[in-house]
């Protein structure tokens, strides 16, 4: 049975960055719910993929040097530990994972037509949607994948079935499959809120993927945490009847998880009345920050920062911008509340009092870079873990 325990409100597509301020901009009602069968946390009516994933994506995974060198080395263990033949990845994005194989190794899936266009030249891309008639195309009794990696995408597909299904078609006998996701726990335990918007459909515990890999001939047999995105699981995935062993590391996750409540509604209802909390004290600090008369602006165009701006009715009444590196935000407007998006290059200078860390997943990588920032009296704002004005050193 499927509960609903957290409603963020009327949102726009958090990837809908505007080059002009429209008035149709499509909004839909954000609400999640809590399975009570397979422990699956999700978003309660999905947006239909094709309006999201399109040739205008705007997320570059490359764009951190944080996540640059996690998925580097995340690609040498893996090589290691699995010595894979054949690797596929499920939503290749600008390529900073397969990058780090043989080309003649990997085949990329990328359904983002801008993003595909970026690693086709090299790899064998397939610009589609992962499903079962694309494993059947790629995949057949002869040839099968030893590795299929997912990091942020798996847990975009709202047809989680089929996904699952189409992997088991796809894996050798004892091929594995790798996915790495925004922790529950860490949402749950963080109040960020934010990690829930249209794209992340579903934010998995090792409880969830536990219980529903078995219902598709696939068995959870390790995970790790990892601290990319603010917290998230690595799931070592593989088919029931293979080699692997349950590893101890994986069951005391599945334990903390339970101590931390991942497994019982309640845990849910509390956290959405943190979140209710959390709304409340940013707005009110905020509107203290102005009263004074000060400059604040929003760091980071991110994704999460599109649930955090529309669930808190945040605008240019705040913010008079948001700086992002990214070429292609840049000159727009976020989604919703229409703040403009400049480089850090034209707006990140000593006229900011405050910015809020939209991008607060890489507050250690930032903090370093902005030291001037910093030590010429600016300050950053988070809601992460709870509503603060960052000390100089925090
Ligand atoms: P970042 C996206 O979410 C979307 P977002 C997606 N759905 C997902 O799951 C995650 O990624 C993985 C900028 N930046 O990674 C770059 C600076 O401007 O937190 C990015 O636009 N200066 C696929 O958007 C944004 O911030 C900097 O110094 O929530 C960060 O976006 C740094 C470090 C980043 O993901």
């Amino acid at each position: 049975m499927k509960i609903k325990f957290l409603n963020l409100g009327k949102q726009p597509l958090a990837n809908s960055f505007l080059s002009i301020i429209k008035k149709n901009e499509f909004f839909y009602n954000l609400s999640v719910s809590f399975d009570t069968e397979n422990f699956l946390v999700s978003v309660t009516n999905p947006v239909n993929p094709k309006k999201q994933y399109t040739d205008q994506y705007a997320h570059r995974a490359s764009e951190s040097r944080t996540m640059r060198e996690a998925f580097r080395s995340t690609a040498n263990k893996l090589k290691k530990r699995f010595s894979p033949k054949l690797v596929m990845e499920i939503g290749s994005n600008d390529g900073v994972f397969i990058k780090n194989f043989l080309k003649e190794n990997v085949i990329a899936v990328e359904p983002c037509k801008n993003l595909a266009n970026l690693t086709k030249k090299k790899f064998k891309t397939y610009p589609n949607f992962w499903n079962k008639s694309l494993a059947r195309k790629i995949f057949n009794k002869d040839k099968k994948a030893d590795l299929i990696f997912s990091a942020n995408t798996i847990s975009h597909i709202p047809n989680i079935r089929e996904t699952l299904e189409a992997i088991e078609l796809s894996l050798s006998n004892n091929g594995v499959l790798v996915i790495e996701d925004p922790s529950l726990k860490s949402v749950i335990k963080t109040n960020s809120y934010d990690q829930f918007y249209d794209e992340h459909v579903y934010v998995f515990s090792a409880l969830a993927i536990s219980t529903i890999t078995k219902k598709f001939k696939l068995r959870l047999f390790d995970a790790e945490e990892v601290e990319n995105h603010g917290g998230s699981i690595r799931y070592y995935i593989c088919k029931d009847k293979s080699k692997y062993k349950k590893t101890t590391r994986l069951a005391k996750i599945i334990n903390s998880e339970k101590k931390s409540g991942l497994n019982k509604f309640k845990t849910f209802f509390n956290f959405s009345k943190r979140v209710k909390k959390s709304k409340k004290e940013l707005i009110s600090l905020l509107d203290r920050l102005k009263k004074n008369n000060k400059k604040i602006i929003s760091y980071g165009a991110t994704y999460k920062s599109t649930t955090v701006f529309n669930y808190c009715n945040i605008g240019t009444k705040y913010f008079d911008y948001v700086t992002d590196t990214t070429v292609n935000k840049q000159g727009k407007y976020t989604p919703g509340q229409h703040i403009p998006i400049i480089s850090p290059d034209e707006g990140f200078d000593n006229s900011v009092d405050y910015a809020f860390l939209g991008a607060w997943n890489f507050k250690k990588e930032i903090i370093k870079k902005e030291k001037n920032f910093i030590n010429n009296g600016g300050r950053f704002i988070t809601h992460v873990p709870f509503v603060r004005i960052l000390k100089k050193f925090d």
